[in-house]
């Protein structure tokens, strides 16, 4: 084993990374925030600063992923959910659309929950939030995103004590049948869905991004072989706004399977590090076979579009504690927008979890 001068160890206790230069397919111009069309805050550069920040650090072990496995993709999404995403852009070129998919009519509360023909109705059918516009490239980069994530799966699956499969778009908003909030394809869902098909009893899934894990929660709400816990800006102030709270709990089979830890605006590590702890109890007491971490860094204090007070210090601190359930892992990116931190926060959760 070479020690590096920065005291890293290289050798086989490094972090795998997995990554397709696929993401640069989806690169919409606008988000509309707050009144304006803005340049979407989840943008292609967000790679080149992680790339970058790993490179530095010599995670240089960095492989492209495989063709992707559709099977358990087509487990967790609904067909029609898929076959939208394939072909919403041809049909929405077809039918007259001149800039990006940003659809304007919902099923709302006491309307039918039936699929329009209509491309605005069916794209209003089939999302959650309107600040992720589809453009000619979105569906191959949400496939690459979903290939990274199982090849970073396999890895782990096949051995290697952790992998980081650096995703993009993200996937922890996307449920069964809804886009939004950046996310086509649950990435991490998807890759808990293989470690089970692989064998695994039982998964973890512990997310940390700022926002919660909807997507997730709703796709195994009713399971009780994948644990969920998300720790996340409370509902009342922050997106997804309409799931997240702590009553959530699973249903089911999946009862007492589903842990919320919400929080106020303001929050710092004091406070999120004992959700943490919580969390790490939790998951301890579950024993998984494996262990998925949606890894998002937008707790960050300067993060644009978030309200937690994290310090670039107390990630590694959270990959420590991630580290200390000694369990095969696999890191999944999702969100971080304070875009010239994110590289250092995201490899500092890597290096906590190496000991570094
Ligand atoms: C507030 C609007 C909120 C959407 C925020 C989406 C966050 C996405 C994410 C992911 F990991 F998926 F990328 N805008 N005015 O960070 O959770
Ligand atoms: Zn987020």
């Amino acid at each position: 084993m070479v020690i590096l001068p920065d005291g890293l160890h290289q050798g086989e206790s490094r972090v795998k990374v997995v990554f397709s230069e696929e993401h640069r397919q989806h690169f919409p111009q606008a988000e509309l925030w707050m009144g304006e069309f803005v340049t979407p805050f989840e943008r292609p550069s967000r790679m080149e600063y992680v790339l970058r920040r790993l490179k530095q650090r010599g995670f240089n072990d960095i492989i492209a992923p495989g063709r992707l496995d559709m099977k358990p993709v087509r487990k967790l999404h609904d067909r029609g959910y898929l076959t939208f995403l394939r072909t919403a852009w041809d049909q929405w070129i077809a039918e007259g659309g001149r800039g990006e998919i940003i659809p304007t009519s919902f099923p709302m509360r006491r309307m039918q929950q039936r699929v329009p023909r209509h491309i605005d109705g069916k794209a209003g059918y089939y999302t959650l939030a309107t600040e992720t516009a589809i453009t000619a490239g979105t569906w191959a980069a949400a496939q690459a995103s979903a290939a990274v994530a199982l090849t970073a799966q396999g890895l782990v699956a096949g051995g290697q004590a952790a992998a980081f499969a650096l995703c993009r778009p993200p996937g922890h908003h996307a449920a069964t049948d809804m886009y939004g909030g950046y996310c086509f394809l649950n990435n991490a869902a998807i890759a808990a869905q293989a470690f089970i098909d692989g064998g695994a009893e039982r998964v973890a899934i512990l997310d940390v991004d700022f926002h919660h894990g909807n997507g997730t929660q709703d796709i195994f709400y009713r399971r009780s072989d994948v644990l969920f816990c998300s720790l996340h800006g409370r509902p009342q102030d922050a997106f997804p706004y309409f799931l997240g709270y702590k009553d959530e709990v699973g249903a089911g089979e999946g009862e007492g399977f589903n842990v919320n830890y919400p929080m106020p605006p303001e929050t710092g590590f004091d406070v999120w590090g004992r959700a943490l702890d919580d969390a790490c109890r939790r998951i301890r007491r579950y024993r998984p076979d494996a262990l998925v971490v949606s890894l998002g860094v937008d707790a960050f204090k300067e993060d644009p579009i978030s309200f937690f007070r994290l310090e670039s210090e107390d990630f590694r601190t959270c990959g420590a504690r991630i580290a200390g359930l000694k369990r095969p892992t696999l890191f999944v990116m999702e969100g971080g927008y304070a875009i010239e931190a994110i590289g250092l926060n995201t490899v500092n959760v890597l290096e906590g979890f190496l000991g570094g």
